[in-house]
């Protein structure tokens, strides 16, 4: 069910919040001065809407951040808070994380936009197997990520977060995150589109209520599952 209530199919609203993107593709300069990735600020200044920005050696991906810059995290200075309903508040580091039991999921990548990237390895935590080492409270029904840039935000039930396919995700291709992939460590939420597998993940707050993320505010599904969302409701459902 969409917050705002009208049930008009992913559009227009959608593709204006699309547009507000060029202010990112514009501020790309940011990247250039942290150092970060000249490369793809190349990219981008070519392209100021940032849409068609093929990431480096990216097999296919697109770069997006709504945010004009990121400030870096280093795999040292890297923290991963996780509060809220929980028994046991943690803030993890990279090695902490790295040290958990990994996963390994080969799937197809799909952005709501079209764009598409197959048979392609995350590597990361189970978000289940986080969530049991820190306790969730008997009223939890949700998760909340946030991310350092600042910006960006996403949500999941407990249900969703549960599913053995939800990742925090330190590993793309078998390497390290890169930074504009959202590194050191983003979320992957394989059977969703792509605007769920936040970047940048900083923090996992576990709520009672669904908060709608960052797009969803702009018209996305808050369940994204790919091909039965986002106005593909006549698409097979497996
Ligand atoms: N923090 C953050 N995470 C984000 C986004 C963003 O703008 N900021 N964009 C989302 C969208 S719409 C997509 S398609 C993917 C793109 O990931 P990529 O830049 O690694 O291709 O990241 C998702 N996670
Ligand atoms: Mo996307």
């Amino acid at each position: 069910m969409r917050k705002d209530g009208t049930g008009a199919p992913v559009g227009r609203r959608v593709v204006l919040g699309m547009l507000g993107l060029g202010a990112a593709g514009v501020a790309a300069g940011g990247y250039l001065q942290n150092g970060l990735d000249g490369f793809l600020a190349s990219v981008t200044a070519k392209d100021p809407t940032g849409l068609s920005g093929l990431l480096p050696g990216g097999q296919g991906f697109r770069f997006y951040s709504v945010a004009a810059s990121v400030p870096h995290r280093s795999d040292t200075d890297y923290r991963l808070t996780v509060d809220g309903l929980v028994d046991r508040p943690t803030t993890y580091t990279l090695a902490q994380l790295k040290a958990m039991r990994p996963t390994r999921l080969v799937r197809d990548v799909q952005c709501v936009t079209g764009w598409r990237v197959p048979h392609y390895a995350f590597t990361g935590v189970r978000l289940a197997d986080l969530l049991a080492v820190v306790g969730v409270r008997p009223e939890a029904k949700a998760l909340s990520f946030t991310c350092f840039d600042g910006v960006y935000s996403e949500s999941l039930t407990l249900d969703q977060a549960r599913r053995p396919d939800m990742l925090i995700a330190y590993e793309m291709d078998d390497k390290p995150v890169t930074a504009a992939h959202g590194g050191p460590v983003r979320l992957y939420a394989a059977p969703m589109y792509f605007y769920k597998s936040a970047k940048w993940l900083s923090g996992i707050t576990v709520t009672d209520h669904v908060q709608p993320g960052y797009w969803e505010h702009y018209g996305y599904d808050v369940d994204a599952w790919v091909g039965r969302s986002n106005g593909r409701d006549d698409a097979p459902t497996s």
